[in-house]
């Protein structure tokens, strides 16, 4: 009986594991040359009295050698953009795996290791979509050091604030998602780090 047991939960532990593997795809990971502009790997800037600058972290790091750092400073009535994937401005924005070679139907969810400060600073994360749509998924920064912030596709809501003009305003993500984007709200003042952002089967 004993055997059995083992040999039960031995192969629930297997099939386990090769679930999450299948489940979980890598599409960031910061480790690039981090740099803005037209050229750059990171599509970033700040309006109407706002502040961000985006290098590498490298003495706060979840995986690998480097993440991204975000000093800002979001003042009422600006924003802030910090935003990596396709069709960007800035041309070597692209993530590790082109959205268009992506399975989405395997994921229900977005991850992505963010370094805290217990600040109260509410942040966006938003989505844009095959048809030009902004999905937003906001939460906030009150817990200390890493944590794993999961952003379930269910849970995005479409912008009513803005959208751009030649979007497709379905208030449904169309897949494959094109880019993605941090954006803390104001009013709030800091340094962020995020890391290893993932596609994830709940
Ligand atoms: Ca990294
Ligand atoms: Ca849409």
């Amino acid at each position: 009986m004993k055997t059995l047991v083992l040999v039960l939960v031995l192969a629930l532990s297997f099939l386990g594991l090769s679930f999450a593997a299948d489940g979980l795809l890598v599409i960031d990971d910061y480790e690039v040359v981090i740099s803005g502009g037209p050229e750059g790997t990171v599509d970033f800037g700040a309006g109407n009295g706002s502040f961000v600058d985006v290098t590498a972290g490298i003495d706060i790091v979840h995986g690998g050698k480097q993440s991204l750092k975000v000093d800002y400073d979001a003042v009422s009535g600006g924003y802030i953009y910090v935003a990596r994937g396709f069709d960007l401005d800035a041309k070597n924005a692209g993530w590790l795996v082109k959205g268009g070679d992506i399975d989405w139907n395997k994921y229900n969810a977005i991850a992505f290791y963010m370094y805290g400060s217990d600040s109260k600073a509410k942040i966006a994360f938003d989505m844009k979509d095959n048809g030009g749509e902004i999905l937003r998924y906001a939460f906030e920064d009150n817990f200390t050091g890493w944590k794993q912030i999961v952003c379930p596709f269910k849970d995005f809501m479409a912008r009513d604030d803005w959208q751009p003009q030649n979007a497709e305003k379905n208030g449904l993500i169309d897949y494959p998602i094109k880019s993605y984007q941090f954006e803390p709200l104001p009013p709030a003042k800091g340094t962020l780090y995020f890391d290893d952002c993932e596609l994830i089967k709940q």
